[in-house]
């Protein structure tokens, strides 16, 4: 029988309750945001990319990405259980800096953030760190190793981003499942133990 749901009365102080948190997917134009919450989601992720149109030329830099033909103009989103008790919200931010007015927004309420890199455009990835630093939100940093290859070590990439040490930094490949998965559940754990850490007074 399936248990979810049936809780013995003897346990019923002690049994886990149904939680859901809020996760937000960060990163610059083409890190593979839109494919993370793409590739992890359980619903259909509700998406708003856009075609890009002529008004995006010289705006967006598709140097990098020649082959991406839509944008995300407002956000995406998806959701995934993690365990029978815990269903993780995922909103993808958009990434070009004009849209960043909606961050403050898009932000409240969330547990904390993947920031994801593409390290052969890594200073695309110094600003939402600075906003999460600046506004104290618990977040990891995915490195999207596109085609499989790290062009960086993970210890050059925390130095060329002056990240703390405290703060995990795991390689991920934003069309694998099991991979996105794992670095969410990388984050969740490190923002338990941050929120943990912030209750009882220790420094993390
Ligand atoms: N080879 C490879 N391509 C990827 C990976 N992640 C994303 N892409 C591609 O890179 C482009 C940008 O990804 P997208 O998810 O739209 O980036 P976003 O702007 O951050 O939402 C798309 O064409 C994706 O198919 C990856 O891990 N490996
Ligand atoms: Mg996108």
């Amino acid at each position: 029988m399936d248990s979810v749901g049936y809780r013995a009365p003897q346990q019923a102080a002690a049994a886990p309750t149904m939680t859901s948190a809020k996760i937000v997917v960060a990163g610059g134009f083409g890190a593979g945001k839109t494919t993370f919450v793409g590739s992890v989601s359980e619903i259909v992720p509700l998406t708003t990319e856009a075609m890009m149109t002529d008004a995006s030329t010289g705006v967006d830099d598709l140097a990098a990405t020649p082959n991406k033909a839509t944008t995300t103009v407002a956000m995406d989103f998806g959701r995934v259980s993690l365990d029978t008790d815990l269903i993780l919200y995922l909103f993808g931010t958009p990434g070009q800096q004009r849209f960043w007015f909606m961050w403050d927004d898009l932000v409240r309420g969330a547990i904390g953030a993947v920031v994801l890199a593409d390290t052969r455009r890594l200073a695309d990835s110094f600003s939402p760190v600075d906003f999460f630093e600046d506004r104290g939100l618990p977040y990891i940093v995915g490195l999207n190793t596109f085609d499989g290859v790290l062009t960086h070590r993970v210890e050059d990439v925390r130095e060329a981003m002056s990240i703390d040490p405290s703060v995990p930094i795991v390689r991920c490949d934003a069309r694998e499942r099991e991979s996105t998965k794992q670095t969410l559940i990388t984050l969740v754990e490190y923002a338990m133990r941050q929120w943990i850490a912030a209750r009882s007074g220790t420094p993390s």
